[in-house]
């Protein structure tokens, strides 16, 4: 029998909501539900609540006529959901209380959601952030990208080895989403390209792929704070144009009956194929051209319905590429508006490039994209040939302004003559679009001296900087609740509303001694939740009252997890032979995942658990020092991290981490920076004070002096005896008794070619460490620069980058600066 709700009872309400939902949803009642139905039926009751703002935000996007924000991503790295959509539609409390009223606990099903790890890294991570802040601005944005079937792997250790193994967030089928089968369009590959003439018609050329796939739109609701707005974000899936070839399957053969199918399909099938074979560096291509076509005739589509000509597109619509994986919109912008739509070249070419706008991550050559024309040319051959022709045109234009330097016209030519003709993505993007910008001040500086200092020098006015941020309502409201409490308590509730300005004023509780005390006091928490986490999952304990000191992000050489693996040992070393010095317990905790073709980070992810594994269990250092690596880092493992870090390790070899967006979420929880004046670090030492960071090492300008050099490090390691002891260490096998070669080949690299000038920070990077040391032993100093350090980073909000993107780039009216 239905119970009668109790009047104007909104937890009620939503207690019968979920109800409803359990029972018709997911055919389930109380009496045999398992956790994870739980789960989803709150969050299909929270997802009712987010599709009535939905309807009416997209109404008001209609009728207002509000230009369109289209951000294309390879990578939506978003973690769970649940959490993030009842907190920014106020119902947290609420659902919370309503489960306790079915004696459910709401901790409990939380942790049952998968994590959406459909990206890599920080760039991904950003795309997530971004999307939270373009609906709580109220921009009128749609994220697309590719809906994978599985997303990053799942890192498993397999003796101190990572292991990969398919991630399965899709197995319990996925709440938040609207697949729209209706929303379907066709993605051609391969085939030639033809001359039609027709009389009376200016002639023209005509793809006629031999492959076509299909497009299936899934769409997630994305809700900004206070159900501001509601965006969508639009995931395509691929599949078959048939999906059994029913002839050859009657004729008994089963397999080849789907070999379309497997093929169409593998486009979504994973996350970053690995492409160190032909076979994954085609998919690549074909992933990346897939998603980006089916998004961009959805959007034209859509501009079409709504304003009926296609000329207007840049007044109506901005289309920002997240790195280079989309950088091919430019060549099918061009085609779809020239081939299809009729446009002549020239204005077509305005169009695209008034519409485009690319954002670059990364100075380090190798991860700039690059595609041999003889790939392109096979399978995409209409935009080879559409290349090609922006590229001569290009070139002639320069002709025509009497620039003739031959170093200058290859450099920023489209095709790259000197290993094997490539397709440049980078410099298309470039090309194609009237914004490029940089993630950082220094980032941004760099670029226009190196990667793409030939066009700057053309185009002056497009470089321009957009230093990162991130969504203060995951990082630190979600993350962190303790925290947040404490905050309003102290600041008031307009915190929750206006964080960037508000933070501020946090900066005279800095000097109270009682405040401290609550600040350090939540960080125990913290600390104890990951405690606990360590000791479930990986049966080591910790010690809280040691400095959290932490690294985790993707493991790469230039993030240098290396350098701290080496003061890890210098320092294991000094306090086995110094053991009456007052050591500040550590301990040092890492996480990330490795490429899974990158050998070498994989042997520093082993030479992390085989340090670890000696370490741990020395009784001489009666538990001074810790080391642990958490496996399978991702989003939901960092909101339990981040909050509960000292030390925040944000180490790469100056001039090559972009941005960093880790560095950001660690200060504003309160955490203190070990760092070198790279990426967002250096604005970061300017709003907060290098005096409450500990800033050490080269700068970008020292490092590439110093790169010009022999990168043979024999020097370096003569002048600092700790240095040669911890290497020696390594290399003679103490770490890898079963194996004591395992390191030899790792460290002689360092020795004779150490790129990423590991040995050359070791010393200043170790006096930081001591400065650590001596700071964490007078706790009123410590905390002191911790409670600024979070009262000083509301700068690093995404809804003040996106405001920058939506004033500078995009032109959106009415959101200013
Ligand atoms: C990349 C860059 C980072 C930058 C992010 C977002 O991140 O420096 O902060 O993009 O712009 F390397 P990863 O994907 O490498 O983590």
């Amino acid at each position: 029998m239905a119970e009668e709700p109790r009047a104007h009872d909104p937890v009620d309400t939503f207690r019968q909501l979920i109800l409803a939902k359990l029972k018709y949803a997911v055919g389930k009642d109380p009496g045999n539900a398992f956790g994870h139905d739980w789960f989803e039926a709150v969050a299909l009751a929270a997802r009712d609540h987010l599709v009535d703002h939905w309807e009416e935000a997209s109404l008001q996007v209609e009728r207002q006529e509000q230009k369109r924000v289209y951000y294309l991503s390879l990578e939506f790295l978003i973690g769970r959901l649940l959490v993030d959509s009842l907190s920014n539609l106020g119902l947290l409390d609420t659902a919370r209380e309503a489960l306790a009223r079915l004696n459910v606990d709401f901790e409990q099903i939380r942790n049952l959601e998968p994590d959406a790890a459909l990206g890599n890294g920080g760039l991904g991570r950003l795309a997530a952030c971004f999307m939270e802040s373009m609906a709580t601005l109220n921009i009128a944005a749609h994220g697309y990208g590719i809906r994978y079937e599985h997303g990053l792997f799942r890192q498993v250790l397999v003796d101190g080895w990572q292991q990969e193994h398919t991630e399965t967030w899709l197995d319990f089928g996925n709440p938040w989403e609207f697949e729209r089968p209706e929303v379907s369009y066709s993605v051609g590959f391969g085939g030639s390209v033809v001359n039609i003439t027709e009389p009376g018609e200016v002639p023209r050329h005509e793809w006629q792929p031999n492959e076509m796939v299909r497009s299936i739109a899934y769409d997630t609701p994305v809700v900004g704070w206070r159900h501001s707005s509601v965006n969508t974000l639009r995931l395509w899936r691929a599949r078959a144009e048939e999906d059994l070839q029913l002839e050859r399957f009657n004729a008994g053969d089963h397999f080849g009956a789907v070999v379309d199918v497997v093929k169409a399909e593998s486009i979504s099938r994973v996350l970053y194929p690995n492409d160190s074979t032909e076979a994954g560096l085609e998919l690549r291509l074909r992933q990346e051209f897939f998603f980006v076509s089916a998004s961009l005739q959805d959007l034209i589509k859509r501009h079409l319905d709504q304003h009926g000509d296609i000329h207007t597109l840049p007044e109506r619509v901005a289309i920002q590429l997240n790195d280079t994986h989309p950088a091919i919109a430019v060549a099918e912008l061009m085609r779809l508006l020239v081939d299809v739509h009729r446009l002549e070249w020239f204005e077509a070419w305005t169009l695209t490039v008034a519409t485009l706008s690319y954002t670059n991550h990364t100075l380090l050559p190798e991860a700039l994209e690059s595609w041999p024309v003889s790939l392109m040319e096979r399978l995409l051959p209409r935009h080879m040939q559409i290349i090609y022709l922006i590229n001569a045109y290009h070139i002639d234009s320069l002709r025509a302004k009497d620039i003739h330097d031959f170093d200058l016209l290859r450099s920023v030519s489209l095709i790259e003559e000197e290993h094997g003709r490539r397709v440049r993505m980078g410099n298309l993007a470039f090309l194609g679009s009237h914004s490029i910008n940089g993630v950082s001040a220094l980032h941004t500086e760099l670029m226009r001296k190196s990667v793409f200092s030939d066009f700057h020098r053309l185009y002056p006015q497009r470089i321009n900087n957009k230093t990162n941020g991130v969504t203060l309502r995951r990082w630190l409201y979600q993350a962190n609740p303790q925290l947040t409490e404490l905050l309003v308590g102290a600041v008031g509730d307009e915190l929750l509303d206006s964080p960037e300005t508000v933070l501020r004023k946090l900066e005279p509780f800095a000097a109270k001694a009682s405040f401290r005390k609550q600040f350090a006091a939540q960080r125990q928490h913290n600390k104890r939740a990951l405690a606990a986490l360590v000791q479930e999952r990986m049966g080591i304990s910790l010690d809280t009252q040691a400095i959290f000191d932490v690294q985790v992000k993707r493991i790469h050489e230039y993030k240098r997890q290396l350098l701290n693996l080496l003061h890890t040992v210098a320092l294991y070393q000094a306090m086995r032979n110094d053991p009456t010095t007052d050591w500040a317990p550590r301990v040092k905790i890492f996480a990330g995942k490795a490429a899974a073709s990158y050998h070498q980070a994989k042997l520093i992810i082993k030479l992390a658990n085989d340090i670890s594994r000696t370490i741990n269990v020395d009784p001489t250092l009666r538990g001074l020092l810790k080391v642990v690596f958490i496996p399978n880092y991702n989003v939901s493992l960092a909101e339990v991290i981040i909050p509960a870090a000292d030390l925040s390790e944000q180490i790469s070899t100056a001039g090559l981490e972009a941005s960093g967006t880790s560095n950001m979420k660690f200060a504003l929880n309160g955490a203190l920076t070990i760092g070198t004046l790279d990426g967002a670090n250096v604005e970061m030492s300017e709003q907060i004070g290098r005096e409450h960071m500990f800033i050490f090492g080269m700068t970008a300008q020292q490092v590439a002096t110093r790169s010009r050099r022999d990168l043979g490090m024999a020097a370096e390691i003569a002048a600092s005896e700790r240095l040669a002891g911890a290497m020696e260490a390594i290399r003679s096998g103490i770490f890898s008794p079963d194996d004591p070669n395992r390191y030899a080949g790792l460290i002689d690299g360092l020795i004779a070619h150490d790129r990423f000038l590991v040995c050359a920070d070791f010393q200043a990077y170790w006096d930081a460490q001591r400065q650590v040391d001596a700071l964490w032993r007078t706790p009123d100093r410590w905390w002191h620069s911790a409670v600024l350090n979070t009262a000083r980073t509301g700068w690093f909000s995404s809804d003040r980058t996106i405001r920058e993107y939506a004033s500078d780039i995009w032109k959106v009216p009415g959101i200013e600066k």
